[in-house]
């Protein structure tokens, strides 16, 4: 049963009950409808609704949007709530999300736990709220408030909730809150619906839509509530509640609905290979190598996972930047209300900087964040092999380079493993755990299982230069850079990848992050380049006229007051300059034909990938291009967006290509199967 109902005097509790998180499927809807006609039968005097396991509901089973919906329909079983005549109230624990908030919408009364949130987060699932939200929730909090928090899609706390007048009470035991609510009290309170609808002001629709454009260009949900919620207001319920589901069915059905699902699914779904079953060590104390930007991030992530923490620094100064560093994010998560003086007590009292290494003889594993050399991260893992217990777990945080080059420097290659956190490695839930010829199962797991406690989202890859995702971006940029010198400008690129949905352009990313460290990896990569292979130089003569990105006050871009960008056109003759030197005829390039060459390139590298065994699905290159790199979430990831397209289309025009440079855009053996076969590149592997 995933609906359960019980009386205790004339009071019915009717309890949600559909591990893991409550969602809304058939089975639930039919629940709740029956339990509408019991309370009715009993005449009881109310009807607490609440969720089993300190989860009201998380919404509609998003499962269930792939097929054709199934009768009762959600706005049905709310309205049976909403014109019963007896009055339901929600006691809401965890999270009352999307349909569960509609579900508490159609109630009479809303009580929450302090640490619960209610929401819609609908339009992170590319839909708008389809039971009700856009119809009720403008008449609760206003329009304004319902504005911002069904095109925003995020969760209120219920302090939020009470002071925008959401709910009605906060209780440490919600169930019990809604007990003692006065029979008086609650048969006054005039249903959601019937309450007078806001007054529609012009002004608040136009500052919603300027906020929606500002945070989520590109995508159709948030628009389109904003619509429906302009369309509707003042109209009868029952017109406002067909027009909404209308348009939620018709999101429902939506391509960048369902790449949403798509990786909302996979970032759910990342799993160690099948063959690795042993437990994970356990985890206490860690070492982390460097507290630069890099190690300062893992270190502060793992505090708040509560491990204890010790950075090893090679000098005072480094031991006073690491604490500097640490104490830094501490007080920025303090200022911004994510952790409390208690919570930020409680980290650094387990955190430590040092240059001593016997400080972590009883650590269980070592993350080495230190400077991107092999001859540096050698010496580093002789260091840590010697301090640490013989079968502690070795990391390594490289971007790029070999982690079995890094584990021949031990004599143990089995405990070494790759953790390629992202900047800043607190916050950005991308973790590839690279997985070396000799790692073993048990290093894997226990990676694995602390990148879960850090609520990251683990991708196991396997080892070359750059793996996943920095392999992928070496193309992009070299795609990019031959659009540059044989016809266009950074601009004009970065302004085509916009367009496609990227918040920032390849050239604009690069002077962010400075053009120095791809110029560090080309010189590496020198010797084993392809000696028949283009090679652009324009970067080159970048970083050789000290252009290093905005650091330097000038990369592909001028900064002439640090902040303010503008286009240089000593930059744009760059490439004029090297096109004429090589004897190129450039040509004019649209915004089309820019985006066209570089998201081919990077389909084409990625599905190398797939084929050489470095990625193990189509999905974890989605989850790496979205959590990593940038890719618009709303089309799913590369792979995801790459099968959209077809991967026949995708052939043609990289075999057409091939006419210009054979070498850069020979054609991936796995695109070639998957056209001949006729099978999506998510089914080749
Ligand atoms: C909606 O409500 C539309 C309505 O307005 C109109 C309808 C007519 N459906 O995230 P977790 C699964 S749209 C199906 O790891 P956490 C999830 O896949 C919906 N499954 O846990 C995972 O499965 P598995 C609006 C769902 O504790 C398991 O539950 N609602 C759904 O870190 C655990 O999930 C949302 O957008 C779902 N809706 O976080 C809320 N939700 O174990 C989406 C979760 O097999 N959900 N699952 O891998 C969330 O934000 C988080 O899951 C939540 C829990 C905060 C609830």
């Amino acid at each position: 049963m995933s609906v359960t109902t019980r009386q205790e005097n004339n009071v019915g509790f009717v309890e949600i009950d559909n591990a893991p998180v409550n969602a809304i499927g058939l089975s639930v809807r039919q629940g709740l409808l029956e339990a509408v006609g019991w309370a009715e039968r009993l005449m009881l005097e109310r009807v607490i609704v609440h969720g089993r396991g300190g989860m009201f509901a998380a919404g509609a089973d998003a499962r269930e949007f792939d097929a054709p919906p199934v009768e009762p329909h959600l706005p049905d079983v709310l309205n049976a709530i909403d014109k019963s005549f007896v009055p339901w109230v929600a006691a809401i624990d965890g999270v009352a999300l999307g349909g569960g908030a509609e579900i508490a919408l159609a109630c009479r009364m809303r009580i929450m736990t302090p640490s619960a949130r209610i929401g819609f987060p609908e339009v992170t699932l590319g839909v708008i709220p389809g039971a009700g939200g856009t119809q009720r929730l403008p008449h609760v909090v206003g329009l304004a408030n319902s504005l911002e928090i069904i095109s925003g899609g995020k969760p209120l706390t219920a302090q939020a909730a009470l002071d925008i007048g959401l709910i009605h009470d906060i209780d440490d035991d919600a169930l019990h809150g809604a007990f003692m609510v006065n029979t008086e009290e609650l048969g006054c309170v005039v249903p959601a619906q019937d309450l007078p609808a806001p007054v529609a002001d012009p002004e608040v629709f136009a500052r919603a839509r300027k906020q929606v454009s500002l945070k989520s260009p590109g995508q159709h949900a948030p628009r389109r509530a904003i619509d429906v919620i302009e369309t509707t207001i003042g109209l009868p319920i029952d017109e406002g509640l067909a027009i909404e589901r209308q348009t939620f069915l018709e999101l429902r059905d939506s391509d960048q609905a369902k790449s949403l699902r798509h990786l909302f699914f996979a970032e759910r779904n990342t799993k160690l290979p099948a063959d690795v079953v042993t437990d994970s060590a356990e985890l206490v104390h860690v070492a982390v190598v460097g507290g630069g930007t890099m190690g300062s991030g893992i270190a502060y992530a793992l505090l708040n996972a509560g491990l204890t923490v010790t950075i090893l620094e090679t000098d005072d100064a480094g031991v006073q930047r690491a604490n500097a560093n640490v104490n830094s994010i501490v007080e920025a998560s303090l200022k911004r209300g994510l952790i409390d003086r208690l919570g930020a007590d409680t980290r650094l009292a387990r955190f430590n900087a040092t240059t001593n290494y016997s400080s972590v003889s009883d650590a269980t594993l070592a993350i080495e964040a230190a400077f991107e050399s092999m001859d540096v991260k050698r010496v580093v893992f002789a260091a840590l092999e010697k301090a640490l217990p013989a079968d502690a777990i070795l990391a390594s945080n490289t971007s790029y380079l070999d982690v079995n080059d890094i584990a021949s420097a031990v004599s143990d290659p089995t405990r070494v493993i790759g953790l390629h956190f992202f900047a800043p490695a607190h916050i950005m839930k991308l973790l590839e755990v690279v997985r070396g010829d000799e790692t073993s199962d048990i290093a894997l797991v226990t990676c694995f299982t602390l990148a879960k406690r850090l609520r990251k989202i683990p991708v196991t890859v396997g080892v070359c230069d750059g793996f996943v995702g920095n392999r992928i971006l070496a193309r992009y940029r070299e795609a990019a850079d031959t659009v540059f010198m044989d016809g266009s400008t950074p601009w004009d690129i970065d302004e085509a990848m916009v367009e496609f949905g990227y918040a920032m352009g390849p050239y604009t990313a690069q002077d962010l992050s400075g053009l120095d460290i791809a110029h560090a990896n080309r010189r590496r990569q020198d010797a084993t380049r392809d000696p028949e292979r283009r090679y652009i130089p324009i970067a080159d003569r970048m970083v050789e006229l000290g252009k290093l990105g905005r650091k330097t006050g000038a990369g592909w871009y001028r900064y002439p007051d640090g902040t303010g960008r503008v286009d240089d056109p000593i930059v744009a003759d760059l490439g004029i300059e090297e096109a004429h030197f090589a004897g190129i005829k450039r040509v004019d390039y649209d915004a089309d034909e820019i985006r066209e060459r570089l998201l081919l390139a990077m389909i084409n590298e990625a599905a190398d990938i797939l084929h050489e065994g470095i990625a193990r699905s189509a999905a974890d290159i989605d989850l790496v291009t979205v959590f990593g790199y940038g890719f618009p979430r709303w089309r799913g990831g590369l792979m995801h967006y790459a099968d959209s397209l077809g991967v026949s289309d995708i052939v043609l025009k990289l075999q057409k290509l091939q006419n210009e440079d054979g070498i850069a855009w020979r054609v991936s053996p796995l695109l070639m199967r998957c056209a001949e076969q006729g099978i999506k590149i998510r089914d080749a592997v």
